[in-house]
């Protein structure tokens, strides 16, 4: 199962041609994708008969390959739309029907509680972030001589540390501190020069710092050593693939963690990437990190995720992400996105790094639209400032 955003007419289409819905249907699915719409995987031919006659009743509607109804085909995959209310009905007749098309119920089920649950929150150290409330901001600060926005500028401790306290100041909920830039071509740094260049900062921020704090790397060595230093969480943009350590090290001290879907590794990944399915493969790719996260002992409590703008992505397919992030609501869990000041900004915009405030801005309120309840930035005061007005344009649904 996996919910789908179709919003956008060219999304619909997309998805209906990898189903092989009949094109001259397209048009009647694209006044019902308004409301939910859910992929379904691997249906048998009688489950996709049942399960399109089901909607059908149910005032919902449902894209199946052309040739189910032919039966040329043995198996289809569906996507079914429709209300939340529609989608609970075709659901409980499901579980009374044959048991190919009964399977599908729980399915269904899982996918509009996923849409509809309200409350989300993320346990960070000793804080409960209620996520439903109010956007979490997440401050950047890079003790690096070559991140892509501000390498070099707080690559001095006492630079790092008062950066950061001003962040806090700002209004961040947590301060997210690397030593490795993670930037299109980027080459690893060696866990112990990461250690080096953090040890000074986390030792003054541990005690100045009263929100709490993450490291961002992809090494469980620098992961422990974070820990022993007070730091609550790792952000890992390798979603704990690129060291076989990392789940162990984060569950054993209790640390919480955003798992990021990456294509490859930083040095090579903006190599033209090919993805044959996104939106599928980041969810899937995500789906399995938390797997990973949870059997080492991390609770769920303790996950967000995050999608991986620029991380092997084109400037196209960091646009569709943006406008399919509610598909991420698959998961359950919380969506941290980091868009600011990235390289798809500024080939829209023109401009450094540093001048790419409006367009981080507007990259934010689409991510939030999306669903993000936790925004990576550079500029906390700026973003804080507009997620005001959002905010009180779109106040919290928490019931
Ligand atoms: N992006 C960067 C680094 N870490 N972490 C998460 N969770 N999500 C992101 O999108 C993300 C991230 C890249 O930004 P920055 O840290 O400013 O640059 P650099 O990697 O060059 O230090």
């Amino acid at each position: 199962m996996r919910l789908l955003a179709l919003h956008h007419y060219s999304d619909l289409c997309q998805e209906l041609a990898r189903v092989g819905a009949d094109p001259a249907s397209w048009g009647i699915f694209a006044a019902k994708a308004g409301g939910l719409a859910v992929r379904l995987e691997g249906l048998s031919q009688a489950a996709a008969n049942i399960l399109k006659q089901t909607a059908l009743i149910c005032g919902a509607d449902c894209a199946v390959n052309r040739d189910v109804i032919t039966g040329r085909i043995r198996r289809s995959d569906a996507v079914l739309f429709g209300t939340a209310r529609q989608l609970r009905s075709v659901a409980q007749r499901l579980s009374g029907q044959p048991s190919c098309a009964a399977r599908l119920a729980g399915e269904i089920d899982l996918a509009v509680a996923r849409a509809t649950g309200r409350k989300l929150s993320w346990r960070v150290g000793n804080r409960l972030f209620k996520l439903s409330q109010r956007v979490h901001l997440m401050g950047v600060v890079n003790v690096t001589p070559d991140s892509f926005s501000d390498g070099g500028r707080y690559l001095e401790p006492e630079a790092a540390v008062e950066h950061a306290l001003k962040l806090e100041g700002e209004g961040a909920d947590i301060i997210d501190i690397g030593a490795e830039s993670t930037r299109p071509g980027s080459r690893p740094v060696e866990p112990a020069e990461q250690i080096r260049r953090l040890r000074p900062v986390l030792r003054r921020l541990s005690r100045e710092c009263r929100v709490p704090l993450s490291v961002d790397t992809m090494s469980s060595r620098v992961a422990g050593f974070a820990a022993r230093e007070g730091v609550a969480a790792v952000n890992d943009v390798s979603g704990f693939s690129a060291d076989p350590a990392m789940a162990r090290t984060v569950a054993r001290a209790g640390m919480s963690c955003v798992l990021v879907h990456i294509k490859g590794r930083p040095r090579t990944m903006q190599r033209r990437p090919v993805y044959r399915d996104l939106m599928a493969e980041i969810v899937g790719g995500l789906a399995l990190a938390v797997s990973r996260a949870e059997s080492a002992g991390i609770d769920r409590n303790r996950i967000a995720v995050d999608p991986g703008i620029g991380f092997g992505k084109t400037f196209a397919h960091n646009h569709e992400i943006l406008r399919r992030l509610s598909e991420l609501r698959t998961l359950g869990l919380p969506v941290l996105a980091g868009v600011s000041r990235k390289a798809f900004i500024g080939e829209l915009t023109g401009g450094d790094p540093a001048n790419r405030l409006e367009g981080t801005i507007a990259a934010c309120l689409a991510a939030v639209m999306g669903g993000a309840r936790v925004l990576r930035v550079h500029d906390v005061a700026a973003v804080r400032r507009a997620l005001a007005v959002f905010e009180a344009i779109f106040p919290s649904q928490e019931t």
